[in-house]
C-alpha cells in the first residue's frame, strides 16, 4: 500500500461557457471564501499551495455543428492542463476547482500528460459522454469523456482550436459512480464499450463500498495506478447540493460520497480530483450554503480529513496543570 502524498495544488477555474446557466464561474470565489484553504490546512500534515485561478482570454469563437462556445473551451482547457501537469511535475496532488464539467478535459489531459498510466472515477448523475452528434443540448460539459477517450476520436469531426488535446486516453481506463441520468447514446457507449459503470440501482445492490472495490479491481486489478477522481457535485443527490445546474433526485447521499472519498485516499493513490458545477447563482442562502459545505466535506474526505479526528502529533498525554 502506498503512503497518501501530503502535498496539495490548488487550481481555480471560473470558467461557465461549457454551459448555459449564469453562476458556476463563481465558485472557485464561493470556495475560497467559504474557507477551502483554511479547512484542507486543518487536515493533519497536509502542505497547502494555491496556484489561482486560470483566466480564459476572450476570444473570437469558431462555428461548430451543436458544440457551443468550442473557442473558448478549448482556451480554457489548454492553460488548465498545462496548469495540472505543472502541479503534478511538483510533487502535489492536483485540486481543481470548477466551474462547469467542460474542464474536465484540460485536467485529465494535463494529467494524462504526465501519469500515462493514470486511471479515472467519473462521479456523476450524468456521463459526460456525449459527442456533437448525439447530444441534446449542445453544451460541451456533456462531452468532456467523450473528447478525452481515444476509442471515440473517430465518432468527432475536426475540431478547430483543439490541435493542442489529441484523445490519447483509454475508455478501458475509465470508471463511472452515481449514474442516474444517461442519454439513449450514452447508454449505447458504456454498453459497447463495457465501461465500469455504477450508476445509482448498482449502488443501492452493492453499497458505495463495493461499488468502488469493484471499479478499482477492474481498471487497475494490481492497485498500482494513479488516480484521477472528476467529481460532479450533481453526483449528491439534489437534497444534499441543491445549487448545480443539473440536479438530479436520488443521488448519492453525502454520506456515501464521503466515504468514497475516504476509500479512494485510503489507496494513496490519489493524484488529482475536480470539483466541479457548483452553482452558487441557483437558489436561496441555505442552499448555497449546503452545496458548499457538501463540496469541501467531499475535498476533505478525499485529502485524508477523518471523522474518527486526529490527535495532536508527537502528543502523548493530555496538558497536565
Ligand atoms: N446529458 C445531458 C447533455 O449532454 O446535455 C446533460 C449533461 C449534464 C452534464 C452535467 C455536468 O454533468
Ligand atoms: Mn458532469
Ligand atoms: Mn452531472
Amino acid at each position: 500500500k502506498m503512503q497518501p502524498l501530503k502535498k496539495v495544488g490548488i487550481i481555480g477555474v471560473p470558467f461557465e461557457k461549457g454551459q448555459k446557466k449564469y453562476g458556476v464561474s463563481v465558485a472557485p470565489a464561493a470556495l475560497r471564501y467559504a474557507g477551502l484553504l483554511e479547512q484542507l490546512r486543518e487536515i493533519d500534515g497536509l502542505d497547502v499551495k494555491d496556484y489561482g485561478d486560470i483566466e480564459t482570454p476572450g476570444i473570437e469563437e469558431v462555428a461548430m455543428e451543436n458544440m457551443a462556445h468550442l473557442a473558448l473551451v478549448s482556451a480554457c482547457n489548454k492553460k488548465l492542463s498545462q496548469k495540472v501537469s505543472q502541479v503534478l511535475k511538483e510533487d502535489r496532488i492536483a485540486v481543481t476547482i470548477g466551474g462547469d464539467h467542460s474542464i474536465g478535459v484540460g485536467t485529465v489531459d494535463g494529467h494524462y500528460k504526465v501519469n500515462n498510466d493514470m486511471i479515472l472515477i467519473w462521479v456523476d448523475a450524468h456521463a459526460d459522454i456525449n459527442t456533437n452528434k448525439t447530444s441534446e443540448s449542445g453544451s460541451v460539459h456533456g462531452m468532456p469523456v467523450a473528447l478525452l477517450v481515444k476509442e471515440f476520436s473517430h465518432y468527432w469531426p475536426y475540431l478547430p482550436t483543439m490541435d493542442w488535446q489529441q484523445p490519447v486516453f483509454s475508455i478501458k481506463s475509465l470508471g463511472y459512480i452515481g449514474l442516474r441520468s444517461v442519454d439513449h447514446y450514452e447508454r449505447l457507449a458504456i454498453e459497447k464499450y463495457d465501461i465500469p459503470a455504477f450508476a445509482m440501482e448498482d449502488v443501492e445492490e452493492y453499497g458505495i463500498k463495493k461499488s468502488i472495490a469493484h471499479v478499482l479491481k477492474r481498471l487497475d486489478p494490481e492497485g498500482r495506478r494513479p488516480i484521477h477522481v472528476s467529481f460532479d457535485i450533481d453526483s449528491l443527490d439534489a437534497l444534499e447540493a441543491p445549487s448545480t445546474g443539473t440536479p438530479v433526485r436520488g443521488g448519492l447521499s453525502l454520506r456515501e460520497a464521503i466515504n468514497l472519498m475516504e476509500i479512494i485516499h485510503a489507496t494513496g493513490r490519489l493524484r488529482a480530483i475536480d470539483l466541479v458545477e457548483i452553482n452558487p447563482a441557483l437558489g436561496n442562502e441555505t442552499d448555497r450554503k449546503v452545496t458548499i459545505e457538501a463540496g469541501l466535506c467531499v475535498l476533505k474526505a478525499a485529502l485524508g480529513a477523518s471523522r474518527r479526528g486526529t490527535a495532536p502529533r508527537g502528543v502523548v498525554d493530555l496538558p497536565i496543570q
